[in-house]
């Protein structure tokens, strides 16, 4: 994969006049030219709103934009373009669902199944609903290698429960979950499905179809494409019953100012100009992905972490958190009781980009016992040496404390 890494520009400059080790990649990836020379040539080229002129750069825009649907359609195999909504990342693609579904389907009493390990922005969007709607917000436990705990979950899904909205893959604790089996638990108890993939379709094959997912969020970002481009999957025979999120152009049929009727999907859920440079982004990225093969990434990054966890637990007093079989390139951990801010300090001095912090997951610090922890987080383009470098830095930081 080493021969990748001349496509991201960004990797070979320096950071304090050490070499970047850019491991903080769960936060965000690193771009590589193809998607920004994509975005580059739209702006200098063919720039034009999409959907609305009848000229000539309209269209030509508008084809890219409409090409990227299909695009991002083949790569999650939805079975429609119209099942693909574009919105700015899994935060938004989440309050999306959950405004809309609570409209179309969600009563006071019915009952959400989140679990200990998301991410905020899968339980905020959750609890706006519950002040709004009255719903009752149910969690699935885990256990201390940081599995789900799938007794517990069958146990709290009932002839109230009506959605279930679970990440894919932890931030944290890189946890792959079994989410084909629990959406299937979740269908026979007559409640929908949501996969928060923001973590899982960078670094594995996803297909909605085969997970039978009813709705999938993920966001460019986290997937070599830009910032402020995301998805939200939905089944169309959901999505057609649930009402728009936001009104303005571009979603709308026909307007009288008695009434309004709204565009087909997905524009119903569309409203105003969409960030149509960015799904050119989204769409050069998801091809990049596509070329190198999904598989092979996977392959690399589990290879890569088991090496990173192997090297790293040399290193006196380490804790990881998420011991799971299978779990993608996310490495959590502390050491001994030094601060997580002081070694994401002190290794950022040697060059060395990681995230610390609570990782938007607070309640699984909480049921971890901690207030924060340190993160290394990999991708395509991390190599051996990179870890190398990163534990001898790591090993300086624990000598000093
Ligand atoms: N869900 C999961 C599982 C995530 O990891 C993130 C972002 C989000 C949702 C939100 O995505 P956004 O693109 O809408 O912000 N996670 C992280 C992280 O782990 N470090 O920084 C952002």
């Amino acid at each position: 994969m080493l021969r990748y890494r001349q496509d991201f520009p960004i990797l070979s400059r320096t950071v304090h006049d050490r070499p970047l080790v850019y491991l903080d990649n769960a936060a965000t990836t690193q771009k590589p030219r193809a998607v920004v020379e994509a975005m580059t040539r739209q702006y200098y080229e063919t720039n034009a709103n999409v959907h609305r002129g009848v000229h000539f750069l309209s269209q030509c825009s508008t084809d890219l934009h409409e090409g990227a649907r299909e695009t991002v359609r083949r790569f999650i195999n939805a079975s429609s373009t119209s099942e693909i909504v574009f919105t700015r990342g899994t935060t938004e693609s989440i309050n999306l669902a959950a405004y809309s579904l609570g409209e179309a389907f969600l009563k006071e009493g019915d009952e959400v199944v989140i679990s200990v390990m998301e991410h905020h922005s899968n339980i905020v969007p959750w609890q706006l609903l519950r002040e709004r709607r009255g719903i009752v917000i149910k969690v699935i436990p885990m256990t201390d290698e940081g599995a789900l705990d799938l007794e517990a979950y069958r146990a709290l899904l009932s002839e109230r429960t009506r959605l279930v909205s679970c990440c894919h893959v932890s931030n944290v604790l890189g946890t792959v979950n079994p989410v084909r089996q629990m959406a299937q638990w979740a269908h026979e108890a007559g409640a929908y499905f949501l996969v928060d993939a923001a973590q899982s379709v960078p670094h594995m094959k996803v297909d909605v179809q085969e997970l039978d997912c009813d709705f999938l969020a993920f966001s460019g970002h986290k997937l070599y494409a830009p910032t402020g481009i995301g998805v939200l999957y939905g089944k169309a025979e959901l999505l057609d019953r649930m009402p728009p999120y936001q009104g303005g152009g571009e979603m709308i049929s026909r307007v009288t100012f008695e009434r309004t009727t709204f565009e087909r999907l997905p524009f119903k859920f569309e409203a105003g100009t969409p960030d149509y440079v960015g799904t050119t982004g989204l769409a050069a990225a998801v091809d990049y992905v596509s070329a190198i093969g999904i598989d092979r990434i996977a392959q690399h990054e589990h290879e890569l972490t088991r090496y990173a966890m192997r090297r790293m637990s040399e290193i006196e007093g380490i804790r990881f958190f998420g011991q799971t079989e299978g779990k993608t390139s996310v490495v959590a951990f502390n050491v001994g009781d030094i601060h997580p801010l002081d070694i994401g300090t002190l290794l950022d001095r040697l060059g060395i980009a990681i995230r610390t912090g609570h990782h938007c997951a607070q309640p699984l610090m909480a049921r971890c016992g901690v207030e924060g922890m340190a993160r290394v987080s990999l991708a395509l383009y991390n190599t051996p040496e990179e870890i190398d470098a990163f534990v001898a830095a790591l090993q300086r930081v624990v000598k000093m404390f």
